[in-house]
């Protein structure tokens, strides 16, 4: 039985400026995956941070001329900020270079080694004679032999987007410092014998049919129809974990090496300082007690589902494996890319400047790229906020507040004799409540919104149907039950809101001066009496402002969603 949830969301490279679809991604949805299992009572970890080794990283610190280790702390203080503006809910956080991290790294390194899936291979590599350092492919610029760009990188060419090797550019120079004293050096690296592993990461794929993420699950058995091959897992580079290994000691692991195992890192970092002495290894050597989620963006999933499971298998040790792999497609910006040389998109720096983090925390996954890629929009934006925010749960709580407050007073009504509405209003939330639940269990989160939405919903056609204003001139007692209920529902729906927005659902509890109730288990008649006849409430400001046409038409100028 799987008595703990372990979360994971990717570890984003701190390199560039993280937007909406870095949000979109993975960390939301992981976010509002672990809100909703803690609503339920479930003992929830929540890991996640930044991924800081590697060429993207040594780039990023040259233009900007900084140290590796100055720019890696700026850009991940950075990160970290804007997460906690959108409310990412994190137990454990941190990066990839911590001493946790590097411990966990040489561990499943010798695990590995020691049990012979390790070897070496010698090959060409891009060298700079005049810096005297290897160059990573991205680090070598030269001329297309396709199409004649002179401005070619040594992994692809922008220009004709041909995949290139650095061997193939003619006139190559470092991206680093011009130079073109650029020669091909031998050198040996480390590998991971993937290969000896096929059999086993077959059978162990192969169990999670129908479980994972379609996506996800075909990636990785077309991995395996092609034949696992020996992957590099040391670089001639200086940004990442020096090699434990005598010959080796001026290489660095490959930062696709530590990644992954920085979800451990992260979680020993936090385990060490914690108050309450919880053990790490109850988390990731305890693979009969936890069911691990992991969220990811679909370029991911061979990393996920293969290389970094073949490491755990390979080091012998007793890991917690991914249960559950989450894989999410792309949000894109209109149709396009987001940049943020060009400014084009919302970054997310500027998304918190415009609105409060909840309603881009409803947008998302109500147009999450769960089966394909979706894109935003401020069209969408616009009506997606005006519409499901202001019309349908602002409208709903700012009515019936206003309305109990005429009739009322604010004193909750007393909750009298019910009638066939009431009754068919149980009947009706019964049922859509226990739906919406079993889309966040199975975290179909488009489709939870969706449900979460037309709750919402009911609650409107509930008053629209029994009429309280008028209810209130011939029999006060009804209207009482009526404002009873719907103050009820509004409590309701504040637990139902949490894990999406949970800033408006603390609102929404706000009013009764309470805490946000656990999930609703039991029949929603007996839920709808959480909040006790005569309880004082007060009024809250509206819940959503509304977005203009003209607010709407200034944000795409200024995001170049138009030019
Ligand atoms: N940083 C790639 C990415 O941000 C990489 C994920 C690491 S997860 C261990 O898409
Ligand atoms: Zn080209």
């Amino acid at each position: 039985m799987k008595k703990k949830h372990l979360i994971t969301s990717a570890l984003t490279y701190v390199n560039g400026f993280p937007h909406l679809g870095h949000l979109a991604g993975a960390m939301l949805n992981a976010d509002i995956y672990a809100r909703f299992l803690r609503a339920k009572g479930e003992d929830v970890l929540f890991v996640g941070g930044t991924d800081v080794h590697g060429t993207k990283m040594e780039v990023g610190a040259e233009q900007e001329g900084l140290s590796i280790k100055d720019y890696i702390q700026k850009y991940h203080d950075l990160h970290t900020k804007l997460y906690e503006g959108f409310n990412l809910s994190f137990d454990a956080y941190g990066n990839t270079d911590s001493e946790a991290n590097k411990e966990l790294t040489y561990r499943i390194f010798e695990g590995l080694d020691q049990n012979g899936y390790i070897s070496s291979k010698t090959t060409k590599r891009p060298f700079c004679a005049d810096d005297n350092q290897f160059l990573a492919d991205s680090q070598v610029g030269g001329t297309c032999p396709y199409c004649g760009y002179e401005k070619a990188k040594g992994d692809q060419c922008e220009n004709c987007t041909k995949l290139l090797d650095p061997e193939e550019l003619k006139n190559p120079y470092s991206t680093i410092s011009g130079s073109h004293n650029i020669i091909f050096k031998e050198t040996q690296n480390l590998f991971i014998n993937l290969d000896k592993m096929q059999a086993q990461i077959a059978t162990w794929v192969e169990s999670k049919k129908g479980i994972w993420t379609d996506i996800a699950y075909t990636t990785a058995k077309k991995w395996l129809k092609e034949g696992l091959q020996p992957r590099g897992i040391t670089r001639d580079l200086k940004n990442g974990f020096a090699v434990p290994k005598p010959g080796y000691e001026d290489k660095v692991f490959y930062c696709w090496f530590d990644a992954p195992i920085g979800y451990i890192g992260i979680t020993k970092e936090w385990a060490d300082k914690d108050p309450q002495n919880r053990r790490w290894e109850d988390w990731w050597l305890n693979p009969d007690e936890v069911w691990h989620t992991e969220f990811i963006g679909k370029d991911n999933i061979p990393f996920h589902s293969i290389i970094f499971p073949g490491m755990l298998f390979g080091s012998k040790e007793n890991w917690t494996q991914v249960s559950f792999l989450k894989a999410t497609s792309w949000l894109t910006f209109a149709d396009g890319k987001f940049s943020k040389s060009e400014h084009r998109g919302v970054f997310l720096d500027e998304a918190l400047e415009e609105f409060p983090a909840d309603y881009w925390r409803y947008w998302i996954p109500a147009n999450s790229p769960e089966s394909d890629d979706s894109s935003f929009s401020f069209d969408s934006f616009q009506a997606v906020i005006n519409k499901d925010l202001n019309d349908v749960l602002g409208n709903f709580v700012n009515r019936v507040l206003k309305m109990t407050q005429n009739n009322f007073g604010l004193e909750v009504p007393e909750l009298g004799s019910i009638t066939e509405n009431e009754k068919e209003l149980y009947t009706t939330l019964d049922k859509l409540v226990a739906e919406y639940t079993e889309k966040m269990n199975d975290i179909e989160l488009r489709k939870a919104v969706a449900l979460l939405r037309e709750i919402w919903t009911v609650g409107n056609n509930y008053i629209a149907k029994t009429e309280p204003w008028k209810v209130a001139k011939t029999n006060k007692a009804y209207a009482g039950t009526i404002l009873n209920t719907a103050l009820n529902l509004i409590y309701l729906f504040a637990t139902l809101t949490t894990p999406i927005m949970p800033t408006v659902a603390q609102k929404m509890a706000d009013i009764f001066g309470k805490q946000i109730q656990p999930w609703p288990t039991g029949p929603i008649q007996q839920v709808l009496t959480s909040i006790q006849n005569g309880a004082k409430f007060v009024p809250t400001e509206p819940l959503f402002r509304k977005i203009t046409d003209e607010e709407r038409d200034a944000l795409k100028v200024k995001h170049k969603e138009v030019e």
